[in-house]
């Protein structure tokens, strides 16, 4: 197993969108293990593939208490939302801040596992707040745009500042592609 590097916020790549997976091979299987791996080592509860400069529709989510009830969604994509809430959220990329971000507090989403079985489920509360979390991420976006200007240039900032006082990692990602 591997640990991938996470990048951080404001790293263009993770303005990058994922594409569509098509192959359901070992190599997918490869890249979804070493994604949960490196969840579970930063304790995080979701992880997409965009987050760890692999640019393909893949997040990896595990929301139980016990961290083995792993999720591994493919190409996902929410049909229903309702229910606005607003949740204190947090980003492996954009590590130590935590802002309040309106999402739905109740989902129907559908995803293909890692044979290419399409399924189709409900969420709500923390699971369907990760799953919109992650989606952004396949689509190049972050919590920090969903708030103000200021807070988010004030984040990057600090955050450029630790990785450049080697507080934060600044590993290069390795390229990858499938
Ligand atoms: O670990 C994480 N916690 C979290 C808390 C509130 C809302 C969303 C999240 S997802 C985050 C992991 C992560 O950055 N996934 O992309
Ligand atoms: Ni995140």
């Amino acid at each position: 197993m591997e640990l991938l590097n996470v990048l951080h916020f404001p790293d263009n790549r993770l303005r990058k969108k994922g594409k569509s997976i098509d192959i359901y091979d070992d190599n997918l299987n490869i890249i979804a293990r070493n994604m949960l791996h490196t969840m579970y080592e930063c304790k995080g509860i979701g992880l997409a593939a965009v987050q760890v400069n692999i640019q393909i529709r893949l997040i990896v989510i595990d929301v139980s208490e016990d961290r083995n009830e792993p999720l591994f969604l493919v190409n996902p994509v929410i049909n229903s939302k309702e229910d606005k809430i607003i949740f204190e959220e947090g980003c492996l990329s954009v590590p130590g801040f935590y802002e309040p971000v309106e999402r739905f507090n109740q989902i129907t989403y559908s995803f293909h596992d890692l044979k290419g079985e399409l399924h189709e489920a409900n969420a709500n509360g923390l699971l369907a707040v990760c799953i919109q979390h992650e989606i952004d991420h396949l689509d190049g976006k972050l919590f920090v745009d969903h708030i103000s200007d200021i807070k988010r240039d004030r984040i990057a900032k600090k955050i450029k500042k630790q990785t450049s006082q080697g507080i934060l990692s600044a590993r290069k990602g390795v390229p990858y592609s499938i």
